[in-house]
């Protein structure tokens, strides 16, 4: 391929990142984890500005863990697995109530966590529909099941008023960039298994150590 010409944004690079996720031995890379989220926001922008108040949450959270990454301690921040062994040895987690540790990477990273679960639902439910499937019902649908359980009332709201205003499923496929819809789906299919396996391992560690509701 020409690697003089400049592609196109396509969102199977940036489900492509969560493959490079994995290491050999199933922990998690932060930084690719981190530059998933990049281009899931960099999508989400794409889709409009009614989007700007979840894309700007998600930055912030990013650009937490991108400063853990880039501190004196970063060299603990490699996986997720070294990091909640690093900030639980040395007290830096708030566990039962918001304290001293409000910008924990562990924390932060739950955040984003609980929204991969969504992620998952919503291009799980996608990637088996039809033509007249509304992608507001398939993303209400998704966030009812997982983000929402974990949102105060105003955040929900606002949310649902932000789904309905997605685009349609098929300008939806377009803004993904990927190629006609049956690629779309064949492109979700190999993807997915990733993002869940990235979400079990994450959802298995937590889970271990009784972090799945830190404040
Ligand atoms: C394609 C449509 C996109 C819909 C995205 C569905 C998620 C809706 C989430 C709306 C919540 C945004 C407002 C911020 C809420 C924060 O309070 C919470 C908890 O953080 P805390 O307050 O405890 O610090 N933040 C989150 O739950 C993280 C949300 C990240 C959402 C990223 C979505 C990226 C979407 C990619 C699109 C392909």
């Amino acid at each position: 391929s020409d690697g003089s010409v400049e592609q196109k944004f396509s969102l199977r690079e940036v489900l492509d990142t969560f493959r490079q996720c994995l290491s050999e031995n199933k922990e998690v890379y932060l930084q690719h984890y981190v530059s998933g989220w990049r281009g899931l926001v960099k999508f989400l922008n794409s889709l409009g500005s009614v989007f700007s108040f979840i894309s700007k949450d998600a930055v912030n959270k990013i650009q937490i863990l991108v400063n853990h990454q880039n501190g004196e301690n970063g060299g603990h921040y490699i996986t997720v697995q070294s990091m909640v062994k690093y900030e639980l040895e040395n007290g830096l987690v708030d566990l039962t109530k918001r304290g001293g540790h409000p910008e924990s990477g562990c924390r932060t990273l739950l955040r984003l966590h609980r929204a991969l679960r969504w992620l998952e639902l919503f291009l799980e439910r996608l990637r088996t529909s039809n033509e007249d499937s509304k992608t507001s019902v398939m993303c209400a649908d998704a966030y009812n099941e997982s983000l929402a359980q974990h949102h105060p009332w105003v955040v929900r709201k606002a949310a649902g008023v932000a789904f309905c205003v997605l685009p349609g499923r098929q300008a939806f496929f377009e803004v993904m960039n990927v190629g006609p819809p049956e690629q779309v789906v064949a492109m979700l299919g190999e993807a997915l298994p990733l993002i869940s396996e990235v979400y079990q391992i994450t959802e298995e560690l937590y889970s271990h150590h009784n972090m799945l509701d830190l404040p």
